[in-house]
C-alpha cells in the first residue's frame, strides 16, 4: 500500500464485503417473526463506519488469515456493537432518536422490538462464532467465543456502560474515566483485533502482547476522539445527536481535560499505538492506517 488511495480502496472493499456478509447472515425480513427480522436488518444494514470489522480484517491480514473466516468474525463483532447501540439509544439509557442518520430502532419500531433486536443480534453473534471453522482447533475457536463474551459482558462493554450510567452528573478522575472507557468502548475494539489475529498463523507471544497493547491504545483513542467529535461536530455530519455529553452532564475527556489537551492526548495515544506496531513489520500496514483513520475521522 503506497498511498492514501490504496488504503481507501482496501477500506471500501472490506466495508462492502462486511455489508454483504451481514446481509446474507441475518434472517430475511420475510421470515417470521417478520417485524423482528425487519427491525434487525434495519438496525444493522446500510450504515456505520464498520470500524470493528475493519480492525478484524487488518489484524487478520497481519497473520494471513482466510478472508471468509474474517468475514464471519467481523460480522459477529459488528452485531455485538449494533446491539449495544440499539440498547444504548433506548429511553432507559441514552434516550436518543437518531443513529447512523436515521431514526433509532425504538422510534422506528417500538421499545419492546428494540430490546428484542439487541437480544437477538447478540445471540446471533455467538452463533456465527460457534459455526464453521475459524481457528486451527475447536479449543482455539472456543477461546474466541469466550474472548468475545468477556469483552461484551460485565467486565467489558456492559460493565463500562453501567459505570457510565452511574457517572452522569459526577466528575470522574482521569483514572476513573479511563477505567470506564477501556471497558465501554475499548473492550470490543480490542477484542476485534485479537479475534482477527487468532484466525490465522500463530503470533509469537511478544507480538501478541504488542497487538494487545495496540488494541488497548486504539480503543481509548477511539473514545477520546468520540468525545472531541461530540463537542465539536454537528448532528448532520455525525448522523447522531451532537453535543449530548455536555447536555447530559456526562464526564468526558473534553470535560475533564478541555479540547486542546484532549486533542494532544489523542495524538499521544496514536504515536504510542504506531510505535507499538513498528516491530510487527509490513503486514501491520492496515492496523497502522486504521489508527490514523480513527484520529482523523470527521464522524
Ligand atoms: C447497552 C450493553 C450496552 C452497551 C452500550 C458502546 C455503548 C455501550 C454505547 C454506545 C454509545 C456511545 C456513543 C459510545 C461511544 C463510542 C461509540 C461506541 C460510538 C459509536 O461507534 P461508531 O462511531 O459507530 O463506530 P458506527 O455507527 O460508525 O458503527
Amino acid at each position: 500500500m503506497n498511498t492514501q488511495a490504496d488504503f481507501a480502496r482496501w477500506m471500501s472493499a472490506v466495508q462492502q464485503r462486511t455489508e454483504t456478509a451481514l446481509g446474507a447472515g441475518l434472517p430475511p425480513a420475510s421470515q417470521p417473526p417478520a417485524r423482528l427480522h425487519e427491525a434487525m436488518r434495519y438496525a444493522v444494514l446500510g450504515g456505520g463506519k464498520r470500524v470493528r470489522p475493519l480492525l478484524v480484517h487488518a489484524a487478520g491480514h497481519l497473520v494471513e488469515a482466510d478472508a471468509e473466516r474474517l468475514d464471519r468474525i467481523a460480522c459477529a463483532v459488528e452485531l455485538i456493537h449494533v446491539y449495544s447501540l440499539v440498547h444504548d439509544d433506548m429511553p432507559c439509557m441514552d434516550d436518543d432518536v437518531l443513529r447512523r442518520g436515521k431514526p433509532t430502532v425504538h422510534v422506528e419500531y417500538d421499545e419492546a422490538t428494540a430490546l428484542l433486536v439487541g437480544d437477538a443480534l447478540q445471540t446471533h453473534a455467538f452463533e456465527l462464532l460457534a459455526q464453521g471453522t475459524l481457528a486451527a482447533t475447536p479449543a482455539a475457536q472456543l477461546g474466541m467465543v469466550a474472548l468475545l463474551a468477556s469483552a461484551s459482558g460485565s467486565h467489558g462493554m456492559a460493565g463500562g456502560q453501567a459505570i457510565d450510567l452511574a457517572a452522569v452528573g459526577r466528575q470522574l478522575s482521569r483514572a476513573e474515566l479511563e477505567f470506564m472507557h477501556i471497558r465501554k468502548t475499548g473492550a470490543l475494539i480490542r477484542a476485534a483485533i485479537l479475534l482477527g489475529a487468532r484466525a490465522g498463523n500463530p503470533l509469537p507471544e511478544a507480538n501478541h502482547e504488542r497487538l494487545d497493547h495496540y488494541g488497548k491504545q486504539v480503543g481509548l483513542l477511539f473514545q477520546v476522539v468520540d468525545d472531541i467529535l461530540d463537542a465539536e461536530a454537528d448532528t448532520a455530519t455525525l448522523g447522531k445527536t451532537a453535543g449530548k455529553d455536555a447536555d447530559h452532564d456526562k464526564p468526558t475527556y473534553v470535560s475533564l481535560l478541555g479540547l486542546g489537551e484532549a486533542r494532544a492526548y489523542a495524538e499521544e495515544l496514536l504515536a504510542d499505538a504506531l510505535s507499538t506496531l513498528a516491530p510487527l513489520g509490513p503486514r501491520a500496514l492496515y492496523l497502522k492506517a486504521l489508527a490514523e483513520f480513527i484520529v482523523r475521522r470527521s464522524f
